[in-house]
């Protein structure tokens, strides 16, 4: 049996080797992932754990709170606020930023969490996850931390991931050298390295869209999705598949896995925001998970990771996956 490594040895190498990650970012990714276990499991005791259905509480963002999107807040903010590797933290749970309380070292990193995407899915027992997103400091930002610090486009970051929550535990990674895939041996309680270098094909047969939305889409929306539907008699000369979790994390792994195209557009329903999607803690560690494994991730217009924050909780419209697809609908967008 080939020899495992453990997401331990995986980025004591990137330290040492690569000299691709410093030791604090390195011990900052190990508490996320321990974390991580530890949403896994209040996850998969579900009713057995007390832990479904709505807390009586509303996010920023004005959904319902579930009880597990609160308990996986906790779980991130208690492990990540002692370890000094960190000197804040934002989350899609919170209104606004988290400082490291003055009693704990503080450091460099800021993290950016969605604690638990997809909880709609959590009371029927489909696949949700945890995405982060790991910044540094701006140089030069003095002693104390604001939320204008948060603010910097996707390309500034030094780690992004997600764990999956599904028939298995898997956590997904990129330091900037591509995508590594660590599934959770449950019995040894660490991550196993399954898989390095992933790489989304380019072309791909299946679209992954809220098709219910269809009559509030854009143009150029309409235009790629009706010429998927005609399948081999239209333009595209093959026939597509369709898949909607309504988890982000799971159809990103998905994709991932196996290729497609994950879209989230602007629609009329909210004429005056530009898609439902989170830029700094959703579509931001997605384009770059996307984009080191060969993929393509835009807002229709521009690269997702160019797009300059003004907002904490800002929203993006998102097309991601297999570039060949992404450039297509972008395309499309540029012709209006
Ligand atoms: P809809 C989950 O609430 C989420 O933020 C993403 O994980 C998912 O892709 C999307 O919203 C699903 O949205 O409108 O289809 O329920």
């Amino acid at each position: 049996m080939s020899q495992r490594i453990s997401l331990t040895r995986y980025l004591v190498e990137k330290q040492r080797v690569d000299g691709h990650i410093p030791s604090q970012l390195r011990l900052l990714i190990e508490v996320v992932a321990r974390s991580c276990k530890s949403i896994s499991h209040a996850v998969n005791k579900g009713a057995l754990g007390g832990v479904l259905g709505s807390a009586d509480s509303e996010n920023v963002q004005g959904e319902v709170q579930k009880k597990l999107d609160i308990i996986a807040n906790e779980v991130l903010i208690e492990a990540n606020e002692w370890g000094g590797h960190l000197a804040a933290m934002a989350s899609e749970e919170m209104d606004s930023i988290y400082l490291v309380p003055n009693r704990y070292p503080q450091g460099e990193y800021l993290l950016l969490f969605d604690p638990l995407d997809g909880s709609s899915n959590i009371d029927v027992n489909v696949s949700i996850g945890t995405i982060f997103s790991v910044l540094k400091k701006p140089e030069g930002s003095g002693a104390g931390v604001s939320e204008a610090d948060f603010l910097q486009p996707g390309s500034k970051q030094v780690a992004a991931g997600y764990c999956v929550y599904g028939p298995q535990t898997t956590l997904v990674l990129t330091v900037g050298d591509g995508v590594a895939m660590f599934t959770l041996d449950r019995e040894q309680g660490s991550f196993v390295l399954t898989q390095e270098d992933v790489k989304i094909p380019a072309d791909t047969k299946e679209f992954a869209i809220n098709m219910s939305n269809m009559r509030h889409w854009d143009t150029p929306v309409k235009r790629y999705i009706d010429e998927c539907l005609q399948g081999k008699e239209g333009p595209r000369g093959k026939d597509f598949n369709m898949r909607w979790i309504a988890s982000m994390v799971a159809d990103v792994h998905r994709i991932l896995t196996r290729g497609g195209v994950f879209m989230y557009p602007w629609d009329k329903r909210e004429p005056e925001k530009p898609g439902k999607l989170r830029l700094m803690y959703e579509a931001n560690p997605m384009a770059w998970l996307v984009e080191q494994a060969g993929g393509a991730a835009t807002n229709g217009r521009e690269r997702i990771l160019d797009v300059n924050p003004t907002k904490l909780h800002e929203r993006v419209s998102v097309i991601l996956g297999s570039k060949n697809e992404v450039d297509r609908i972008t395309a499309y967008h540029r012709e209006g």
